[in-house]
């Protein structure tokens, strides 16, 4: 099958062993909170910040081993590079509140995360799920002791970012995002943002090494019980980042639902070396569902791939389902970027581009139409076959379920 694919493709003008040594390159960062339904390890308790898992499937990760454990598990599942995304939440042992964290608090995952042999580890501080979160708000509380305290903490945060990158010898993203908003129509909604300001510039104040440790900032436009305002929104971020060099993290749940994602990667590659993505997948609203094979995930990864970003597209993923087998969404959905991503790296982008300058936009969408029919699943099946994988990873997990989770 894999033969007959590569000549069809070939007729095409593709070569299906270059797409699939690419793909074996492009990193894709895979968020530790499905495992657990973001629920940490520090002793947060309830998940709070306006976002939320729905579901109660047995077998959910209650402590450092058993994530540790289906970690392993799911990830040898996934086929390509991968890299751990982290949350603060996530440190170990720690007897210091979350503003004084350090890195011996999360040296076990860089033990961890070299065992199992993965590429790097991003981190994000955590700024929900904690009693210094007061009335919803974090950095741009009114409060200036709670203001300091989430200060520090994302301080705290690049100096274990600088260690992450140092052991694993690969940069490190450390992602903001606040929940921080209003339930109700506010009264002012500029000083809150001018707070939020002023307290990323004084994150910022600190040295870190801007090789090793990239810094950005995810907007969103609404949360659960945060549907009027929020403060982090994606106008004030984007021009937070354009205007202090760092950079922004565009996740798909976060616009409106007519807004797509796909679009703004272009946009933002226009002026910025990076663009960091939280890969989701937005049922109605930001519902973080489990990452398909879908069209606006294929557009995604057409945007990285046609316009050569996939050194300057920082792909994570950010979804969180308990209603299911936590370890089938994380590989589902981590099986669905890569196949994005292969699927766009199987397309003479060079051709359309091209069509489309010398508006043939007649051949544009018939070429385009021909490339959806082409034998895709075979090359898929050709790639998980060179990586020691197999199309079933639900037998496996089946057993874990069996062997393990229920056993939880
Ligand atoms: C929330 C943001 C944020 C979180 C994670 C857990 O809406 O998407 O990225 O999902 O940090
Ligand atoms: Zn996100």
């Amino acid at each position: 099958m894999y033969n007959l694919a590569k000549s069809e493709y070939a007729k095409y003008g593709i070569d299906t062993e270059a797409a699939i040594e690419k793909l074996k390159e492009i990193p894709v960062s895979i968020h530790c909170w499905q495992g657990d339904d973001v629920m940490g390890l520090d002793g947060g308790g309830a998940l709070s910040g306006g976002i939320q898992t729905t579901g109660n499937y047995p077998g959910r990760a209650r402590n450092f081993e058993e994530l540790k454990a289906d970690i392993k598990k799911a990830f040898a599942l996934m086929p390509g590079k991968k890299r751990l995304n982290l949350h603060a939440s996530y440190a170990i042992g720690a007897t210091v509140d979350r503003d004084k964290y350090e890195p011996k608090h999360f040296a076990e995952w860089v033990k961890f995360a070299k065992e199992i042999g993965l590429q790097g580890i991003d981190f994000n501080p955590t700024m929900f799920s904690h009693k210094n979160v007061k009335d919803g708000l974090t950095l741009s509380s009114p409060d200036a002791h709670i203001r300091k305290f989430w200060i520090e903490h994302c301080k705290a945060c690049l100096k274990i970012a600088e260690y992450f990158a140092t052991e694993m010898n690969s940069h490190c993203l450390v992602n903001i995002w606040i929940p921080d908003g209003f339930k109700d129509v506010p009264a002012d909604r500029l000083t809150p943002r001018l707070r939020l300001k002023k307290s990323l510039d004084e994150i910022l104040s600190v040295k870190y090494d801007k090789k090793k440790v990239i810094v950005a900032v995810e907007s969103k436009v609404f949360g659960i019980g945060v549907e009027s305002y929020t403060v982090g929104s994606n106008e004030f971020y984007q021009n937070y980042a354009a205007k202090n060099g760092i950079c922004c993290l565009l996740d798909n749940g976060h616009y409106h639902p007519l807004e797509y994602v796909s679009d703004k990667i272009p946009a933002l590659l226009a002026f910025y070396d990076k663009v960091a993505l939280h890969v989701t997948r937005g049922v109605r609203w930001d519902s973080d569902h489990v990452v398909l094979f879908e069209d606006e995930l294929k557009e995604i990864a057409k945007e990285i791939v046609r316009n050569n970003a996939t050194d300057k597209a920082l792909i994570g993923l950010d979804y969180f389902d308990a209603s299911i087998n936590r370890l089938s969404a994380w590989v589902t959905g981590q099986r669905a970027m890569q196949k994005a991503l292969l699927y766009a790296l199987l397309t003479d982008h060079g051709e359309l581009k091209e069509l489309q300058d010398k508006a043939d936009f007649t051949t544009l969408m018939v070429k385009q139409e021909e490339y959806k029919t082409l034998p895709f699943g075979a090359v898929w099946k050709e790639y998980l076959k060179r990586q020691g994988l197999c199309d079933n990873y639900l037998t496996e997990i089946k057993k874990y379920e069996e062997e393990v989770l229920s056993k939880r």
